[in-house]
């Protein structure tokens, strides 16, 4: 009984856009804006099961230090896209080297949090 009622629900989950269901995965790279604190980032975001590129995300990017929680106040920023497919860039003022997290937040293609910790090393 229970089986017969779940499989048309689990057809209609598969019947929608990737980018509707399957969870989103980022990868970033940094660059340090010359001897500042400022980092030019990309960022690609990808669906994790079929690694196609997420387009048209609407994303805002904040960090924090999980080493020194409530330590830092930085600015989280708009990513905008670079053109490529799945492809935005960002450029975030951080307040010091070391570990961050960056706190990836998504209002498009829907509503998610992606946490990405990384170096942030001295140029
Ligand atoms: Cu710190």
């Amino acid at each position: 009984m229970i089986r017969i009622l779940l499989a048309p629900a689990t057809l209609a989950l598969a019947a929608l856009p990737a980018a509707a269901q399957e969870r989103m995965g980022a990868e970033v790279t940094c660059q340090p804006v010359g001897k500042s604190k400022q980092y030019d980032c990309l960022l690609t975001l990808k669906g994790m099961l079929s690694g196609q590129p997420i387009q048209g995300a609407a994303i805002v990017v904040g960090a924090d230090m999980p080493a020194m929680p409530m330590a830092h106040n930085v600015k989280p920023v708009k990513a905008e896209a670079t053109g490529k497919p799945g492809e935005y860039r960002f450029r975030i003022a951080l307040e010091m080297h070391g570990e961050w997290a960056l706190k990836i937040r998504l209002s498009k293609p829907r509503q998610d949090l992606i946490v990405h910790k990384m170096m942030f090393k001295a140029p």
